[in-house]
Order: C-alpha cells, then sequence, then structure tokens
C-alpha cells in the first residue's frame, strides 16, 4: 500500500481537515484515518507519543489511506528528521519565534541544496512507493511539508522573514498560545477578537509570501469558519474531544425519556 502525500491530497481536495491525535495508541490513529478525516495528525508536542509510537502510528494512519502528520516537541528538529524517515508527510514544528528557528527547522528537514536532512528514509520509501533512494531523493523536499507554527508575540513581528526562509512551506497558527499572548497572559480564547485580527494578518502574509496557511480549531464551528476564511489545512479538536463528545452524545440518547 502506497500512502498519498499531504502534497497531493491538498491538490485534490483544497482544503484538508486533519484529525489530532494525542495519545499513542496507533488504533486511535487509525480510526481517525478510517472516519473521514483528510489526514492524521500525531501530537509530540502536548501529546503523548514518541518516537517509536510515531513509527507506530503512522503504519496505523497508512492502513487508513491518508497521509500522517507530526508535531514535534519545542525545538526538537531532530526528531523532525527521524519522523520524516519514518513516512510522515508534513512536520508541524510549535514555536518558531524568529528566521533563526525556522532554519533551524529547514535544516532538519530538506535535503541539500535547501538544508542538510541526512539520509536514512527507508519507511518512507515504502510507504511513498519510492522506486528507488534517487526516486525518493528527487521528491522529497517538494512532497514533505514543513509548517512553521505562529503563536508569539516574536513570531508574529517576525513573519516575514520566517516565510521568506527557503525550505519554510507553511505557517500554522497555534490561537490558543497566541491568544495568550495576545492578552499579555490574561486570557485563552481562539475566537478574541484582536486574535482572530492577527490570525486574518497572519493568513494574508502568508498568502503574499505564496505559503500554505493552517490553523488549529476547538469546534466544528471553528473549523467552519476557517474552510470559509480559505486556510489550506485546520486541524480539527482532539482524540479527547472526540471521545468526551461522542460518549456524551451516545448517553444523553440512552437516557432521553
Ligand atoms: C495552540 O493553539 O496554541 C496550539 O498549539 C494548537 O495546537
Ligand atoms: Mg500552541
Amino acid at each position: 500500500m502506497h500512502l498519498p502525500s499531504l502534497v497531493s491530497v491538498l491538490r485534490s481536495r483544497g482544503t484538508c481537515l486533519t484529525a489530532w491525535i494525542a495519545t499513542p495508541e496507533p488504533l486511535l490513529a487509525e480510526n481517525a484515518a478510517r472516519v473521514g478525516f483528510d489526514c492524521v495528525t500525531l501530537d509530540m508536542q502536548h501529546g503523548l507519543h514518541d518516537p517509536v509510537s510515531i513509527m507506530r502510528g503512522i503504519g496505523a494512519v497508512a492502513l487508513g489511506g491518508v497521509p500522517a502528520i507530526v508535531r514535534i516537541p519545542v525545538g526538537d528538529f531532530a526528531m523532525a528528521s527521524r519522523a520524516l524517515d519514518k513516512g510522515a508527510s508534513a512536520i508541524i514544528a510549535p514555536m518558531i519565534n524568529s528566521a533563526e528557528d525556522a532554519r533551524a527547522f529547514a535544516m532538519a528537514t530538506k535535503y541539500p541544496p535547501i538544508g542538510e536532512r541526512s539520509w536514512g528514509p527507508v519507511r518512507a520509501m515504502q510507504l511513498a512507493g519510492a522506486a528507488d533512494g534517487g526516486a525518493y531523493l528527487r521528491s522529497a523536499n517538494a512532497e514533505t511539508l514543513t509548517f512553521a507554527m505562529i503563536e508569539t508575540r516574536a513570531a508574529v513581528a517576525a513573519l516575514d522573514e520566517i516565510l521568506a526562509v527557503p525550505g519554510i512551506d507553511a505557517v500554522f497558527i497555534g490561537p490558543s498560545d497566541l491568544s495568550i499572548a495576545l492578552s499579555d497572559g490574561a486570557d485563552v480564547n481562539p475566537m478574541r477578537a484582536d486574535n482572530q485580527a492577527a490570525a486574518a494578518d497572519i493568513l494574508a502574509r502568508a498568502r503574499k509570501a505564496g505559503k500554505l496557511a493552517g490553523i488549529f480549531a476547538i469546534t466544528g464551528a471553528q473549523a467552519k469558519h476557517y474552510r470559509a476564511l480559505g486556510y489550506d489545512f485546520i486541524a480539527l479538536g482532539t482524540d479527547g474531544a472526540y471521545f468526551r463528545l461522542g460518549a456524551s452524545t451516545m448517553l444523553a440518547e440512552a437516557r432521553a425519556e
């Protein structure tokens, strides 16, 4: 079985809605893929995934026939490279606050001449159906995407320089952290007016630079709103929320008079 890349799914569908899986259990990732998400993200920053669960989770997502994406822990660019080797179709790097952060991220994830990703993509080649190393090498820089998370005041201030870094394909807005930053720690609310205005500005500047843009949505209604605004990549909820919402809806149905 060959896994479609996120690039190919974006090309055919326009917008990707990704599941967000924090629990390091491959069956959850596989179920998210089978339920109809366009792709599945495994979270190492706030989720409990580790290098082994990433390897297993990517295989499970492949069984569901959609691309897998990995959010790495803050600053762990070595892990970005390892996740790509294991077949991740894109990497989301949190807290990219400067062009220097963005360059370190691109160095680890892109082969020369853009970066200095080290060779070792055995599993990625199998999942991509690459005929040989040369075929993978020639397609990898374009087919594996880098999302720089913009979620602090420093990142917003440095956005144009971050967008100009070769090898940074996209931004991904972390609206909760951004709202904490913009309110100087007083609030965590992605839908604050100043936060939504900042997100709109980030989207516009990414577009102007010819880069993709993504954002995290806590609810389906928020995701719909972001679809209407034209984001390419929208994360919808988390595995914990899917479980709580599904279970509470079923319980309410069962107890209804
Ligand atoms: C944020 O909203 O800060 C995030 O990192 C979403 O994943
Ligand atoms: Mg965040």
